[in-house]
């Protein structure tokens, strides 16, 4: 229509596709939302959730002005109060914690909401404003941080191949991911690699959409993937397949893990992962004879005891093989490690040294009464994400903690803040975003005002700063500055980069070669050399391995969900059905379950109410549930987190949501469900 204006923006969610989105304004109003179809990964195609996006935006239950609480902690009742009140009610709260505890008696919780390098956990939104506060540091495990670390031990750094050279591939492995749920975009760089022939594998406790599309599917037993690795490798010994000028040149500690590797041949790999020996032989002849060979691994095989060491050992498939010479060969997890944004924390601005608290540790960190007295939740919703949802609830739920929740719907969260404040969505604000899973800069410019009184991240620091009578400049920086300094690191991968080349174009590719060879040439290690594990660090087995009592839950990405977001979306929920636990029809069979039946999904920690889906997807001693529900709109009032310990994986303290055995038991009462606009 005459008058329409365009506006491009960014995909802010924790998704590895960050796709690029064009917005149509109409008289100020966002009338369509669609994927940008000239941006090389977005290729005109958002997903199943966030094409729902603005509808999400102006939802009903939008919060839309400061609030105080007026019920008991829990009860969500809240009452309108205005910003100078809420800014001044914290203020005083604030300074009073400060004295009388420390500024580390505060916890500022952020989550991954928004990945904006200005509004969310890129940048670490706030994070000035708490430095002048002395509060503790926020540990951000509960995503990816024991792959990151496996991988910057193993590479110098969690970034490896840009996925766009799956297309190159002749043997691509998707190993622990489901990429036509959580990230789709890479699919159809996949299939262009078959188009030429490529074979495909899927290796997945759970047989997904994604593995139902693969060549082959190897049903693995959960957290045993290293093992995998190794017997995979041993194949390639076998064969005299090892690129032995590349493990000369580039690599360090190669006899260690060589004598690794045969120690592990098919039959024993087998015997720890379930996949059968010959399986394992033929992938292994491939893997050894198919140059390049793509491997795809994603956060969830992270999710285990030895998740960290899993991605450790599989990085070093493409450094035996040779892979990393050539684009379309190595692994992609994270293109993260290849963006150098400078993000300035300003932790010169510290009073002293200050502890660091642990996301996944929150429900006991807050059952001791003397350690936290404020938490302040933004872009985040523990209650229905974090391990061990009971004891985060009971810790949400102390009356002396003075908490604050900067939130866009009324999550289970939201119920126990002291003060909410309104917080804008991504097509009312500004913010610099980097995928995780390409190698692009976007700029989200803000296509409408925002409704209400919502005001962004970075506004909502300003303001306290300001009512704090802070004056540290830095506080004050604009959105626009921000940005400026971000793009100013001097990088070479930003040259060319700037601020009115990304505002006009809405992305740019950083300055790596099309296509792209990361290590061809060595690793980013001080030593320039790629490091194997060493002696008997190649295998960790996981927590689910030292007993057999229960069956181990996974708790996979929702197709309709990303995390809790959309959690409270009428279609969505509607589309998503009633929470589900995949059940083997052995497993059904042995506890007398059928499909449909309502059980309790419990363990020693908590319990969730689901329905059983009797199904081949899973292995005997394996069911699933998907994660990504609102506790208090599921019927029991749990989810899944409900079951998942309070534990760390080997590496980078990584959370470990698909370690956990349950056992399924027979639900008599099944339960009240209160979907919003349902029955
Ligand atoms: N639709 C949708 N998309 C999402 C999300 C979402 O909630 N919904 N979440 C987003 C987030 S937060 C992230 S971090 C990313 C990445 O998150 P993903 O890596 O996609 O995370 P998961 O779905 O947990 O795990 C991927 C697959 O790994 C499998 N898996 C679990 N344990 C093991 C194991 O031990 N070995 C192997 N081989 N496989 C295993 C699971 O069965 C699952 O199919 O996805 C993002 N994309
Ligand atoms: N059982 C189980 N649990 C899991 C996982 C699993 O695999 N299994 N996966 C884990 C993973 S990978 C992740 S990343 C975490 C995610 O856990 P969280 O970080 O808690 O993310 P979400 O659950 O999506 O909640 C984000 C909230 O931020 C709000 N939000 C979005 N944008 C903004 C903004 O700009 N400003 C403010 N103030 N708020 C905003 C949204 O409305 C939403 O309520 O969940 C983890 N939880
Ligand atoms: S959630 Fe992922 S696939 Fe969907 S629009 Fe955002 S970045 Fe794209
Ligand atoms: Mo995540």
């Amino acid at each position: 229509m005459p008058g329409d204006v365009r506006v491009l923006g960014a995909c802010p969610l924790d998704c590895p596709d960050t796709c690029s989105w064009v917005v149509t304004v109409r008289d100020g109003e966002a009338v369509s939302m669609r994927g940008n179809p000239d941006h090389p990964y977005t290729r005109g195609a958002l997903c199943v959730k966030v094409n729902r996006y603005l509808e999400h935006s102006r939802s009903a239950d939008r919060i839309l002005y400061p609030l105080r609480r007026v019920g008991p902690k829990g009860s969500g009742r809240f009452e309108r109060i205005s910003w100078d009140e809420a800014l001044e009610e914290i203020s005083v709260r604030l300074r009073g914690i400060v004295e009388e505890h420390g500024g580390q008696a505060i916890w500022p919780y952020l989550g991954t909401g928004s990945l904006g390098y200005l509004q969310g956990c890129e940048g670490v939104a706030g994070r000035r404003f708490w430095n002048m506060l002395g509060a503790s540091r926020h540990w951000l495990n509960i995503c990816s941080t024991a792959g990151n670390t496996g991988l910057r031990l193993t590479n110098g750094t969690p970034g490896g191949m840009d996925p766009e050279n799956f297309a190159l591939a002749g043997l691509i492995l998707l190993w622990g991911t489901n990429t036509l749920t959580s990230g789709h975009h890479l699919w159809k760089f996949i299939q262009d690699a078959r188009a030429d022939g490529a074979y495909v594998v899927a290796v997945d406790p759970i047989r997904t959409r994604t593995a139902d599309q693969a060549d082959e599917h190897l049903a693995i037993r959960p957290g045993t993937d290293a093992a995998l690795a190794l017997g995979l490798l041993h194949v390639v010994l076998a064969e005299g397949a090892q690129d032995e000028e590349f493990l000369a040149a580039h690599t360090e500690g190669w006899e260690d893990f060589r004598a690794e590797i045969l120690e592990c041949p098919p039959e024993r790999a087998a015997r720890i992962t379930g996949i059968p020996a010959e399986a394992i032989h033929r992938l292994g002849t491939r893997l050894a004879h198919t140059r390049p060979t793509a491997i795809r691994a994603t956060m969830g095989i992270q999710r285990h005891a030895g998740g960290g060491t899993a991605l450790r050992t599989i990085a070093s498939i493409p450094a035996v093989t040779g892979d990393w010479r050539h684009p379309g060969g190595g692994v992609a997890y994270s293109t993260s490690g290849h963006v150098h944004l400078a993000v300035d924390t300003r932790d010169d601005l510290l009073p002293g040294p200050v502890r660091t608290l642990t996301m996944t540790r929150l429900g006991s960190e807050l059952a001791d009464p003397d350690s936290v007295k404020c938490l302040w939740v933004y872009a985040a919703n523990p209650a229905g994400s974090t391990s061990d949802g009971n004891a985060v609830r009971a810790g949400l739920a102390r009356e002396d903690l003075f908490t604050v929740v900067m939130e866009q719907f009324p999550t289970d969260t939201v119920d126990y803040a002291d003060i909410v404040l309104p917080a804008t969505m991504q097509t009312e604000h500004v913010d610099l975003h980097a995928g995780y899973g390409h190698l692009y800069l976007l700029w989200n410019e803000p296509a409408t005002a925002p409704p209400g009184e919502c005001l962004s991240t970075t506004e909502t620091f300003r303001r306290l700063a300001a009512h704090l009578g802070m004056t540290e400049p830095s506080l004050f920086a604009s959105d626009l500055e921000l940005a400026e300094e971000l793009l100013s690191s001097g990088h070479p991968s930003l040259e060319g980069v700037t601020l009115d080349r990304l505002r006009k174009e809405g992305w740019a590719r950083m300055n790596y070669p099309t296509p792209f060879a990361p290590f061809a040439e060595g690793f980013p290690t001080g030593s320039g050399r790629m490091r194997f594990p060493p002696r008997g660090k190649a295998y960790v087995p996981p927590r689910s391995s030292l007993t057999d009592d229960g069956l181990v839950l996974i708790t996979p990405a929702a197709h309709t969900f990303l995390n809790t977001t959309f959690g409270n979306n009428p279609e969505l929920l509607r589309r998503a059905k009633d929470p589900v636990v995949l059940v083997n029809p052995a497993d059904a069979a042995a506890r007398g379950l059928t499909d449909g039946q309502r059980v309790r999904v419990r363990n020693a920690v908590g319990e969730f109410l689901a329905d059983v889906e009797v199904s081949d997807r899973v292995a005997p001693g394996v069911v699933a549930s998907p994660k990504g529900r609102w506790p208090k709109l599921s019927p029991g009032g749990a989810n899944a987190n409900a079951v998942v310990e309070e534990r760390d994986a080997d590496l980078g303290r990584g959370a470990v949501y698909h370690d956990n055995r349950v056992e399924l038991i027979p639900c008599a009462d099944p339960g009240t469900r209160q979907y919003p606009g349902g029955t």
